[in-house]
């Protein structure tokens, strides 16, 4: 295919940024105009309807912009305007030129925008950068496959290599990804979930026994509160807002906690709705509680005291008395620790007024079916863990768990995040999971943990790390602390990476690199059994198919399935124990080890191919069974750290814009909130602004302030006076990301915490 005349690329200028007032409402008649008419300007008009109406349906293929789960009964248009830019970027007819290797160097390209070189279009055959050159250059796939190999073998340890998974792989290949890590004798297996949900992961593995959602998607029309935290869903889950206006029509009542004011929780105007289009809308958040950053554990523990004294008052008649007794452990020291909080501590970390949290209190008592859903404002805080299991306290104490319109709802971000752990790409899995392995596969795997992401930065810079592999993503761009992160690749010896698109990461690169290109989501895989489904799991454990539906754009393009199998055969040859050449042929054969190895699978090939696909066993959802230590659900007593900031100081998150899909950026717009032509924007409470003296739209440089005493700064951008909690500040991710100091993580999970950094404003005088 063609390759398109050059992109300009955008220079992105504080100075520039125009802002207006924040909407009050998400995805109305925009929403849809938005959706379409770029897929249908890059795209044309035939490719462009393919997907756009097979995506998410049951014989087509799984959106990539999220993991929200799919209604029993789908609509035609079956996705979010994000989900169509998602579309499109992959899908345009767009490819990377072959000169264009020669006629760009590295270090050339690292002066462009990750826009641009994104803009590219797809990577369409592997290049390699040999040692001291700064060029990529076209190499064959059986050359890459065994210069792989050969750096592999060469290592003195296989801990020498690190295995990077993004959360969009598919569950076939991650399932074999990892067979190949661990085959070779790591557990160096770290993924974006380390800086997403592990939070959740740890916080509900302790508690429920089990990691993963505890509602089906029609919780959702059943529940009479719904509790959205940290979350927004308007831009990150646009499909979500669907489901809520679906629930308020049922009844429920919604709150939302947030340190920022966020169109799509306020208001929701349905494009497949008479009322979507040309009235108001439905109001969505009942209640708003603009809270101060981290404060959600403060705010939940306040809630759940509330809850104990109604009880007091009135007892047996507040708490689920049947659940705790038969379900929970923990009650009574809770109960204690609780009566022990002190409340003008509650109402300084969480910046809100009592009268404003007796409000949510009294929603809670009175409602018999809650559900609390949640993102990255709760996971990715110091204390994310805590904060989760006091989100867990609140529940448990009325039964919130495992009855209909009830339960505990983290909301995942990529679209096969979830499917990726339950495959075993993890660098802690249990046990049972690798003894389950030895024994299918006749091999041992090793057993002591690997790198989870932030350790794995640590690795490389330290040179630990001779060979570092990753399954999709832009690890460099997405972590934090990213100048410290840029050390780290620069020291690798052979950087692999398979994706779609040019980005950041496959310029941040030691003295070898490969880059090998994949098909994406949308495009057939044809390969010697016929077309190829993949599987992926959503946000409620949903297990289903997913299909390509257009012709891929290059016939040099392999499947992410076919590169594992590559790169294992060129290391083993084809006479081990395991059958790689097999799992090429027919993805079937993968799914029987898998039906084998993972717990829920039975009869996989089957009930794949069934229409609705499959739900995966779980046992607080299904039948209040815990799968934890003392087969009960925890109530837990958490010391909670209230988060200090020193005067003249604000409390930073990162998030993300509208225009956005994690490090890849469509553009330089933030619609909802008002913001156009730049992303380097700082959004501050007007009080603050005026107390640091400080003018709504100065330019002014970010210091981050942290123990190790390291000046961390990112220069010039544009304060913008925004409604936030007082204290709190906002800026975009991965803007912000150099900010976040490597070693600021969640206890427990280790997720970089970037919503909680403390900075300072500097005026740009310049
Ligand atoms: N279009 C689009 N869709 C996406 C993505 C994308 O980049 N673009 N990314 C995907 C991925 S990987 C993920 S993980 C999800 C992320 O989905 P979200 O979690 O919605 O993403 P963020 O933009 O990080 O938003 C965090 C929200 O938490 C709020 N917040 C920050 N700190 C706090 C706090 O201390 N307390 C409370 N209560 N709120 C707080 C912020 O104001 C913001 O509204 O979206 C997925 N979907
Ligand atoms: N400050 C701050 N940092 C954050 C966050 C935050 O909220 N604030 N959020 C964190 C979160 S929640 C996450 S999940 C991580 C995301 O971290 P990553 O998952 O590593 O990052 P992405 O930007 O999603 O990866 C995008 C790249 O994936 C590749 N890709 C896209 N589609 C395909 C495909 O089909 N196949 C292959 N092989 N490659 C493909 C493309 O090359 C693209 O450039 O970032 C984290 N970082
Ligand atoms: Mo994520």
């Amino acid at each position: 295919m063609a390759a398109k005349a050059p992109i300009q690329d955008i220079s992105d200028d504080a100075r520039d940024a125009e802002v207006g007032p924040p909407k009050e409402w998400a995805a109305g008649v925009p929403g849809v105009l938005h959706s379409m008419v770029p897929g249908i300007r890059e795209m044309g008009v035939r490719r462009a309807l393919t997907l756009l109406t097979d995506m998410n349906q049951k014989d087509g293929f799984d959106c990539m912009s999220c993991a929200w789960a799919d209604p029993d009964h789908r609509k035609t248009f079956e996705f979010c305007e994000n989900g169509a830019k998602a579309v499109t970027w992959e899908a345009a007819p767009v490819t990377i030129p072959t000169a264009f290797w020669a006629q760009n160097s590295i270090s050339s390209l690292l002066t462009k925008s990750e826009y641009w070189l994104g803009m590219q279009g797809r990577l369409v055959e592997p290049v390699y950068k040999p040692q001291g050159e700064d060029n990529y250059r076209p190499i064959s796939w059986d050359e890459a496959f065994t210069l792989i190999a050969d750096r592999l073998k060469a290592m003195d340890s296989p801990d020498e290599a690190t295995f990077y998974t993004s959360g969009r792989t598919a569950n076939e290949t991650a399932f074999i990804y990892q067979l190949m890590a661990r085959t070779l004798g790591t557990n160096n297996l770290p993924d974006c979930s380390n800086m997403c949900h592990e939070s959740t992961g740890t916080a509900l593995g302790e508690v429920i026994g089990i990691g993963k959602s505890t509602i089906s998607y029609d919780d959702f029309g059943k529940a009479d509160l719904i509790i959205v935290m940290g979350q927004n869903p308007g831009t990150n889950h646009p499909r979500m807002l669907t489901a809520l206006e679906e629930a308020k029509d049922n009844g429920a009542k919604i709150v939302a906690v947030n340190t920022l004011h966020e169109a799509g929780l306020t208001r929701y105007k349905n494009p497949q709705r008479v009322r979507g289009i040309i009235g108001r809308g439905t109001g969505l958040a009942d209640q708003y509680l603009l809270i101060r950053s981290g404060g959600d554990g403060w705010l939940m523990k306040a809630v759940s005291k509330k809850v104990l004294e109604a009880e007091d008052a009135a007892p047996g008649t507040v708490l689920d008395h049947a659940f705790l007794d038969e379900h929970c452990q923990g009650l009574e020291e809770f109960r204690e620790h609780v009566r022990t909080l002190d409340e003008d501590r509650v109402l300084q970390a969480t910046g809100l007024s009592q009268a404003e949290i007796d409000e949510l209190a009294d929603r809670y008592l009175n409602s018999e079916r809650v559900i609390i859903t949640w993102a990255m404002g709760l996971t990715q805080h110091r204390d994310a863990v805590k904060i989760l299991k006091e989100v867990m306290n609140l529940l448990l104490l009325r039964g919130n768990i495992g009855k209909p319109g009830a339960g505990a709802s983290p909301i995942r971000g990529h679209s096969n995040v979830q499917g990726d752990r339950t495959m075993g790409i993890w660098e802690q899995m249990p046990e049972s999971f690798l003894a389950a392995l030895d024994r299918e596969f006749g091999i041992t795997v090793p057993r002591e943990h690997g790198y989870d992401v932030v350790k794995s930065v640590q690795a490389m810079r330290e040179g630990r790390t001779r060979v570092w592999m990753a399954m999709g993503g832009n690890m460099v761009a997405a972590v934090s602390d990213t100048h410290a992160a840029e050390e780290g690749f620069r020291n690798v010896g052979l950087n692999v990476q398979v994706s779609t698109k040019l980005n950041r990461n496959h310029l941040t690169v030691g003295d070898e690199a490969i880059i090998l290109p994949v098909l994406g989501r949308t495009e057939i895989d044809r390969q010697e059994a016929g077309e190829q489904s993949l599987s992926v799991e959503d946000s409620v454990c949903a297990i289903h198919a997913t299909r390509g539906k257009v012709e891929p754009i290059s016939d040099q393009l392999k499947s992410e399935v076919s590169v594992v199998v590559g790169i294992a055969r060129a290391l083993w040859g084809d006479d081990g124990p395991i059958d790689w050449a097999g799992f090429e042929k027919d993805y079937d054969r993968i799914r029987e080890h898998i039906e084998h190895v993972v717990p829920g699978f039975d009869d996989f090939n089957a009930r794949l191919r069934e229409e609705h696909g499959f739900i995966l066993p779980h046992g607080p959802r299904d039948s209040r069974t815990f799968p934890t230590a003392t087969g009960k659900a925890m109530v837990t007593v958490n010391e909670l750290e209230y988060l200090e900031c020193p005067p003249g100081r604000l409390l930073l998150q990162s998030m993300r814009a509208h225009d956005q899909f994690n490090t890849t950026i469509y553009g330089l717009d933030d619609r909802y909130r008002g913001i156009r032509k730049s992303r380097r924007v700082i959004f501050v409470n007007p009080d603050d602004l005026r107390e640091l003296g400080i003018a709504d739209g100065q330019i002014v440089d970010v210091h981050s302030e942290y123990e190790d005493g390291v000046d961390r700064v990112v220069h010039e951008f544009k304060a913008v006076s925004y409604p936030t909690s007082r204290g709190c500040a906002a800026t975009y991710f991965p803007e912000g990301n150099p900010l976040v100091p490597l070693g600021l993580t969640a206890f427990g999970s280790n997720t970089p915490a970037s919503k909680g950094v403390v900075v300072r404003l500097e005026p740009v005088t310049r």
